[in-house]
């Protein structure tokens, strides 16, 4: 593919860009507004339970990777097979009803994040390296009043065809990638080789040909990049304001620096998804986290999986829950500014592998008040909306159940306040944002009393309600209090 002429494509692609009211938008002040991550949710129920989801406290959304992957069947796994990034349109929805997604969060001053798939494409067609394919292109061609509609950025005068900037238009949608975008086909063997981690395939076993993997690796040859690049672009004038880099490890520091516009990382939430097992000691954080976040701007943000390490090690029968009173001391948790704080995320109850991190179910809630109780991080709540139900619907729903939502009011009333532990054991963790909120969380089957120095640290003779019950805490009188935490449950008292 001849790639000379797209050099002046990002440049050109701005004179489409409409100016939206999204520009005037006010960026939040502190990154640390909750993220409700509609997983599998189509654009229309996004935009349907908008305002509850603002009413429950949400700030932004993650949606559904917004590129074209196939309808035939839609088990979760193919929204992250991409077949052509240049146009919106997969099982949950084309670019119309993302649109329409992204306004009705607005609306609600609720910002949309995207899921951004570009490290490979789709396993199909007999691991075809053309992409899209050939009878996708003549269906562009065919139904070009419907896919005029959904085409996000590649249609460089704009006259509803596929150009990706080589004009004169002839009339025939142009493809995106041929085999000379790819890697070459070979699976991953090793996930401790940081180069075979980049440049080859994620496979499913031995036998599966593998997501065909994108060039992105040469320098001087930045056809790859330069696609991404305007894909990113496109979906920030659309009003995105939040980009999830799915499978991050698996693309070089230096691709990802390149496609991610200054600008766009400027004034939104980057993070990135590279799952390792643990905190600095471990060799994954070492090889995949840790140049990350030294090599990238502070803009880069990540999934704290150090810190989901943490807390499900804690939480297990006879380690003590003292272990995750200060995460971020022994490096078992990401900077503040720059952590994406879960305690489940898609991939952790429908990838064989990561199943064992699946906590029981009391105890992701206690996790759940961890995460949204502590000074840091910006909680991800992860909701289920695909076919796959999984574990008998248990994630289904969880954005909108009552205890959630008061945890989140929670956050959101101690936004900014500063956070010191009180006091932890092997079962009980008891802390304060400031003189305004206390948290007590109790992993362990008995009632746990904490005795703590109140001086100069909580209002006395004041009435703290437990936001989770409603109920009055008995009232701190002298600089000697003693709170009693209910067996494996979680307070957080508030002003
Ligand atoms: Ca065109
Ligand atoms: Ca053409
Ligand atoms: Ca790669």
């Amino acid at each position: 593919m001849q790639k000379l002429k797209l050099l002046i494509c990002a440049t050109i692609t701005f004179i489409f860009v409409t100016i939206s009211s999204y520009m005037a938008f006010p960026m939040p002040s502190a990154r640390a507004d909750v993220i409700l991550h509609a997983f599998d949710w189509s654009y229309q129920d996004i935009a349907d339970n908008a305002e509850g989801i603002s009413a429950a406290g949400y700030k932004a959304v993650l949606v559904t990777p917004p590129l074209k992957s196939q309808k035939s069947s839609c088990e979760w796994f193919q929204r992250y097979q991409p077949q052509d990034f240049r146009v919106v349109d997969n099982c949950d929805g084309n670019k119309e009803s993302f649109i329409n997604a992204i306004e009705a969060l607005d609306r609600e001053g609720v910002q949309t994040y995207a899921d951004v798939v570009v490290n490979h494409m789709a396993n199909e067609r007999d691991g075809a390296t053309t992409f899209p394919g050939s009878d996708t292109l003549q269906e562009y061609d065919d139904y070009n009043n419907y896919w005029k509609n959904q085409i996000l950025y590649g249609d460089t005068d704009g006259n509803g065809i596929l150009d990706n900037g080589f004009l004169p238009d002839d009339g025939k949608s142009d493809g995106l990638f041929d085999s000379n975008d790819f890697h070459d086909a070979k699976c991953i063997s090793d996930y401790n080789n940081r180069d075979a981690v980049i440049f080859d395939r994620l496979c499913k076993g031995e036998n599966d040909r593998g997501l065909p993997d994108l060039k992105d690796s040469e320098p001087g040859k930045n056809w790859v990049n330069d696609q991404r690049k305007q894909y990113i672009q496109a979906l920030y004038n659309l009003g995105v304001r939040g980009f999830r880099i799915d499978a991050a490890k698996h693309m070089p520091l230096g691709a990802i620096e390149y496609f991610v516009p200054d600008q766009v990382a400027k004034n939104s939430q980057m993070f990135a998804e590279i799952i390792t097992s643990g905190g600095t000691t471990d060799l994954e954080y070492q090889l995949f986290l840790k140049p990350y976040l030294s090599q990238l701007p502070e803009e880069f943000g990540a999934y704290d999986f150090p810190l989901l390490k943490a807390i499900k090690n804690a939480f297990a029968f006879g380690k003590p829950l003292s272990d995750v009173a200060n995460p971020y001391a022994t490096g078992n948790a990401l900077e503040n500014t720059r952590a994406v704080t879960v305690v489940v995320t898609h991939d952790i109850p429908y990838n064989d592998i990561f199943r064992n991190n699946i906590f029981d179910p009391k105890d992701e809630d206690l996790a759940y008040a961890y995460i949204m109780g502590r000074d840091g991080g910006t909680p991800l709540v992860f909701d289920d909306g695909s076919a796959g139900q999984s574990d008998g619907g248990r994630w289904v729903g969880v954005w909108k159940k009552d205890m959630m939502k008061r945890m989140i009011d929670f956050h959101n009333h101690m936004q900014g306040k500063p956070m010191e532990v009180l006091a932890a054991d092997e079962c009980a963790l008891l802390w304060r944002r400031d003189e305004d909120g206390i948290v007590g969380i109790n992993k362990c089957v008995d009632e746990r009393s904490l005795t703590v120095d109140t001086s100069f640290k909580l209002k006395w003779n004041y009435p703290y309600t437990d936001i989770l019950t409603g109920n009055l805490l008995p009232e701190i009188q002298g600089p000697s209090y003693t709170f009693k935490l209910p067996a494996r449950s979680a307070s957080m008292w508030l002003d």
